[in-house]
Formats: C-alpha cells, structure tokens, sequence
C-alpha cells in the first residue's frame, strides 16, 4: 500500500544565508502557527492519519488491555507541613493526581486540591505546589493544554479558602515562601508581547525575578532581581532551611553551571521592598552549585566544581574566598553523586547513580563519614519526601516491573530501619514473566554503552523479536528505570524487547559522559545509538524488519536523524516532539537556552556542525530513489511551547515530498498533531494512554506483529 500525502506549497524564492551557504527553507510559511495555511495542513495530515492509527489491528485490544492495566493505584512519598500529611494519590485512571491531606499517617485522609474539578477534560494541570514553613498557606501553580505557562494561586490551608492573588506569565519559575509566610519568590516574563498561551513561538527571554506579598496585586509586586544587559539568564530563589537567607541561582541555558548570589534576609533594614542587596559567592558560569543546607553560615553545597561525577562541598559566608572551600564528600571514583538532602537535623540522604542504577546512603553531616546503606532493589529512586527538621523521611522506588514501594525510615527510633509503608499491586500482571537485564554494547569508538533489555523471561536468541529501542543522549539527562504500563503490554502481548540505551549526552557517568554527546560531538549520541541497534542483531535478539525505535524531544531529534543515517537499520521510528530544524532552533520560545547542548548556526562552526545531522536539512530531495525509509510516525500538539511544532511540520513536508514519493515507499510517513496538548508536562491520563495505544497499534502494524493472549 502507498499513501497519497496532502499536497503542500514549496516556496522555493525561500532562502537564507549562512556565512555564504545558502539554504532553502521551502516549508517557512507552517512557521506561522496561526496562519490558516498551517492550520489547513494539520487538519489534512490528521485526516490521514487518525483513520490509519484507529484501523490498526491491534488498536483496540491494546487500548482496551491499556486501560484495564493503567486503572491500578498510584501514590506519592507523603511530607509533612506543620501536623499534617500530605501526598498526591491517583485512584487509577483519574485525569490529574489528586493532593490529599491527613492528621496522621494512618489516619483518614481528605481531598486538599483536586485538578480534575477545573476542566471537563483533565487539561488544567496542577505543576507547583507549596505549603507555607509553618502550614498557613498553599501557593500553586496551573498550566493548561500542557503549555510550560504558569498562573499562580493560592489557599488558605486549614480551611481550603481561596485568596484572591493570582500571580500570570508565570514560566521557569521558581516559587519559594519566606518563613513568615508573608510572600513567595517567583520568576516571570512580565514583557514579551502578543499571546502568552502556548500557541505561540516568541522567545522567552528578559526573565525576572519577584516578591509577591500576600494580599497584593501582582501589580505591586515587589522585583528583586533582573539582568537587562543579560536577556538569556534564568534564576531561581531557594530559602534556606532556617529561613534566613534566599539563595539566588542563576543559569544562561541547560549547562550544569550557575552563578551563586545570596541575600541575609535577617540583615534586611526592613521588610523586602527593592532589588535585593544581594551578595555574589559565585559569580561566573564555570561549575554548578546547588543548595543542601546550611548550619548558621555555614553551607553546603552540591557542585561539579573540578569534579565531573559531583562532591559536596562547604563554603563559609564569613570566608568566601576559595582557600577555605573544603570538601565535604569528595567525588566517588565511579559513581555519580545524585540528590542530597539534609534530614534529622543533622543527617543527609545521598543518592548516587551507579552503572545507570541507584543507590541510597546516610552520611553525618558534621563529617561527611558514610553511617549506612539504605538497602535498595535494582531500579530507581523515584521520588523522596525529607526535611531538616523531621526525623523521619519517605523514598518511592520504581523499576521496569515495579510501579513502585514507597519505604518510611525514622531515624529518631532505637534501631532505624526503612520499612514498606506502601506497595502497590497491579492486577493482571504478573511480575514473573518479565526479565530485565543489563548489558554493555561497544560504540564505535569503542566505548561501553549500558543497554537495559526487558522480555518474557527465558527468551530464545534466535534474532526473531520485535524491539522496541529507546533512547534519549543529552542535557545531562540519565534514562532510569521506570515502569510503564504499555512497555509491559509490547513485551508480554506482542512478544516484543524493551531497550532503553544509555548513550552519550545524558548524565548516567556525569559531566564527562555528557560533555560527550553535545555540540561538535553530538554525532556521538546518534552512533551509540545506531551501534545499540546493531548489536541487537548481531546478538541474536532482532533484526533491522523488527526494530522500532522511539525517543522525545531531544530523543525526537535523535530518532530522526539516525533515520536520515541508517535508514535500512529499522523499521519504524516514533518521533515524538522533536527538534528537527537544528537552524533555527534557538529563535522559538525557550530555545536558546538549548545551544548549550546543540551550538547554534549563528556561528560559522558551529552551523558546519549543526548542518550534517539536522533531521530537516538531511532529508532526501524529490525524486527520491533510495533505500525505503522506515515507517515514521510523528508527534506533536498545539500547545507545545517547548518545542514547537513546526519542528515537526517542515520535517513532515519535507519528508513525504523527498522519501514519500518513492515508488517504492510502502511504509506509512505520517504526523499526529494533538489538541489542547503539550511537551508532555501534566497530560492527562486519557490523552497519555490514547498517545500510547496509538504508538504502540503503529508500531505493531508497520512491523507486521499480532496480539498474543
Ligand atoms: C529546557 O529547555 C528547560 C527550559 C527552561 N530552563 C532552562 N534552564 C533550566 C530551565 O533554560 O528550566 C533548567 C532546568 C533543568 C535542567 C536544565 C535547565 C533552569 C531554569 C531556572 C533555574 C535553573 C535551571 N530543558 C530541555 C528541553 O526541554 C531539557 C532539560 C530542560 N529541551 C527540549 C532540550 C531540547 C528539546
């Protein structure tokens, strides 16, 4: 079967100029996300492809079974905030997590704030939320359609009253209380013109920090800190454990490097009224430093200062000067030091990541000496809930087949040890019949790259099984374990193998391994990942007809430029809202914080890199008589201000006027573009299981597979 593609204009006189290369930009005008041209091109391509996806034969079984297996409950590590407990709780197939509250853990609990009461469709999403030091209030913020926009609320917490203040153009924001609950701290972008509602594409820069003080106007809000001369830079303000100072931190993008500014707020005059006095420890971009806590001026920090894999350090406010920086827990030979936080005054929980899984430990604040293991299966911390001042603290562990187990340790207690305070079961699947293992491929330079394969237990090399390959490669980011229903669903009903590769670019060894995968080097993410393939068939698991791969965002941009490179190495390719035009990237709403990773055109070589692997500019011209391209199924939605869909859109056109009109391009190329949708941040459990089915019923379809009981 061949597909006939919606027809759409090329404007060929559409040509830019980089340092004397000029470059087409036929598809420019599906830019204008308001334009009616566009809107017609994606009411077409959702013509062709909405009927393709509901034919598919597995569809409707994989939906039905999706949703039977999703409808199991789903909870968070409970915190405490004055007498109360409070924790997020899906009952299984609701919209949003619901925030309940409760006088003690094993007492009754009561809604406290429920999402899925603001919209008929579970598209209002709850993204912060925060009690007040001592319990008086809760600020929130709500996002909707999935956009990265932000409006603040807030509530009374002992009776659920609302208050009036509402604080908009709320984005990469902070929102930190002071201890006197008097105000919160939170970053906006009080000046960008036009629409703010996440159809738009304006570049999001001249962010600004402020002081919101309880019953005021967002009008008179109080501003305390901007940076005009430098419209790149975010920051974010976290009060101290003991409420005295606020901690600026201020970053230029999504390096892992921050400027470190701090405020005595008990040396204030008066109240905050004006730009802060604030007082800069760090004040260049050359290693990042996150809070811990801090005793008096004495702090703690987490830093990859001359450190790749991160130490803690501590700094004296009294002696600044970098001389008196001591080490607190110096970097560990192999592993990654994760999260830290500081519980029972004077303990901390320290996470380390270890060949891509974690580990828990307590170590003694005043010496950094190791005091235990915290027992850990193999998998993933997926959430802790600890503060200095409680005794006791919770931490959730997930895996591949655990949806999660969620551990309570009181270190108050003669012999403290962590005991499950809450396990889930999820009816109808049976954990037996799934293995998980974990390999290490070589790249081709050689280098090891960690692979987690998870399939029916007792499976046959025999190079017959459906893969379905996934990966990420940047931003520091580490791909953990985690549990998700329809990757359960691939391997027990359609006899397929989950492969999660850790390529270069993400964080899984630290600094190093990311540096790897990014600007000049950003090759290196697309060969680790092609090499994962490759050793899946050379060691008999699978071969190129059954191998489908998937990534998002900047995995979108991985998938599709591996299918510009081999494009006889898979079947089929899932791109979900990926950066596909590495061009013009940094011009789109949040964009420029990404030439960290990618570089950007604007520089003669930094475009030469950029130019060999931009999924848009290395798509085949019409006519198009090379090998068939794998079946390509796209995603993006309308409200996707992180990346924005014309990403997806020129690459779509592009791709089914060159590969699409093969003659002897059987596979399907096509785009879902959702409504009323996202990044992904804060979907909906009806849309996220639809997305999925629709993922998985391609896949199945376009590699030939059937539904096993
Ligand atoms: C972003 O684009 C996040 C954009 C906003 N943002 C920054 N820096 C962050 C932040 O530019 O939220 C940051 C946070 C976490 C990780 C990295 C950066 C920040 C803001 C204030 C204070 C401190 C940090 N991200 C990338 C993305 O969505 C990946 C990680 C977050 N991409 C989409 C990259 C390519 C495709």
């Amino acid at each position: 079967m061949s597909f006939k593609y919606p027809a759409a204009r090329r404007d060929e006189a559409q040509v830019d100029d980089y340092h004397g290369t000029k470059i087409c930009d036929p598809y420019a005008w599906l830019e204008d996300p308001d334009s009616e041209k566009t809107k017609a091109f994606v009411e077409e391509q959702n013509k062709l492809t909405m009927p393709f996806l509901e034919q598919c034969q597995v569809q409707a079984r994989f939906h039905q079974r999706l949703t039977e297996l999703y409808d199991y409950p789903k909870y968070s590590c409970p915190y405490k905030r004055g007498d109360r407990y409070f924790y997020f709780h899906n009952q299984g197939l609701q919209n949003q997590n619901v925030l309940y509250v409760q006088d003690a853990l094993d007492g009754p609990a009561t809604v406290f704030f429920d999402p899925n009461t603001l919209s008929e469709d579970g598209s209002i999403a709850l993204k912060m939320g925060r009690l007040s030091e001592e319990c008086e209030f809760f600020a929130y913020s709500l996002s909707t359609s999935g956009s990265d926009w932000e409006t603040v609320h807030f509530m009374k917490a002992d009776d659920l009253t609302q208050l009036p203040d509402v604080l908009e153009r709320v984005k990469f924001s902070c929102l930190a209380w002071t201890h006197d609950a008097r105000g919160v701290f939170y970053n906006c972008y009080p000046l960008q013109d036009g629409k703010a509602d996440g159809t738009e594409t304006t570049a999001n820069i001249n962010q600004k920090l402020y002081y919101h003080v309880m019953g005021t106007k967002q009008s008179q809000d109080i501003l305390v800190a901007e940076f005009p001369e430098h419209p790149k830079w975010q920051s974010a303000v976290t009060v101290t454990d003991d409420g005295r100072y606020a901690v600026l931190s201020i970053t230029e993008g999504c390096e892992p490097v921050n400027q470190l500014w701090y405020c005595d707020l008990q040396q204030l005059p008066g109240s905050i009224t004006g730009l802060l006095p604030w007082v800069k420890l760090v004040d260049n971009f050359d290693a990042q430093y996150s809070y811990v806590t801090n005793e008096g001026s004495m702090f703690t920090f987490h830093t990859n200062l001359d450190a790749p894999r991160y130490r803690l350090i501590n700094i004296d406010l009294q002696r600044p000067d970098r001389q008196h920086w001591n080490t607190l827990i110096p970097q560990h030979d192999k592993d990654v030091l994760g999260f830290v936080s500081c519980v029972n005054k004077r303990h901390l929980l320290v996470n380390y990541l270890k060949d891509v899984k974690d580990i828990l430990q307590l170590y003694e604040l005043s010496t950094g000496q190791k005091v235990r293991d915290l027992p850990l299966d193999v998998g993933t911390v997926a959430g802790v809930s600890c503060k200095k001042k409680h005794s006791d603290f919770f931490y959730k562990f997930t895996s591949f087949t655990t949806p999660g187990i969620i551990y309570h340790c009181d270190l108050s207690t003669e012999t403290p040890e962590p005991s499950v305070f809450r396990q889930v079961e999820v009816k109808g699947i049976n954990q037996d019949d799934y293995q998980t293992s974990q390999v290490f491929y070589p790249s081709k330079d050689g280098t090891k790259i960690p692979m987690f394969l998870v399939h029916a237990r007792g499976l046959k090399k025999d190079g017959t099984h459906p893969v379905f390959l996934y990966g990420y490669g940047g931003f520091e980011a580490s791909i953990q374990p985690y549990y998700k229903v329809a990757y359960l669903l691939f391997v027990r009903h359609l006899g397929g193998i989950l492969a999660v590769a850790n390529i270069r670019g993400g964080g899984e060894y630290g600094l190093t391994w990311h540096k790897a995968g990014t600007l000049g080097n950003k090759q290196t993410c697309f060969d680790d990942f092609q090499c994962a393939a490759e050793y899946l068939i050379q060691e008999k698991y699978s071969t190129a007809s059954r191998i489908a791969i998937n990534g998002a965002s900047n995995g979108g941009l991985l998938v599709a430029a591996c299918v510009n490179q081999r494009p006889d190495l898979f079947s089929c390719a899932v791109a979900e809202v990926g950066v596909m035009d590495m061009l013009k990237f940094h011009k789109f709403t949040i964009g420029h914080a990404w030439t960290t990773d990618y570089g950007c055109a604007d520089d003669p070589e930094q475009f030469q890199w950029l130019i060999k692997y931009s999924p848009l500019h290395n798509l085949p011209p019409a006519p198009y008589t090379g090998p068939p391209y794998p079946a390509i199924l796209l995603l993006t939605a309308d409200h996707d201000d992180r990346v924005v869909p014309l990403h997806t859109l020129k690459y779509c056109a592009t791709l089914q006027h060159g590969a699409g009109s093969s003659p002897t391009q059987r596979q399907p190329l096509m785009v879902r573009v959702d409504t009323r949708s996202g990044h992904g941040a804060g979907k909906p459990t009806a849309k996220t299981i639809l997305e999925d089915t629709h993922i998985f019923a391609f896949i199945a379809e376009t590699l030939g597979l059937s539904w096993r009981e």
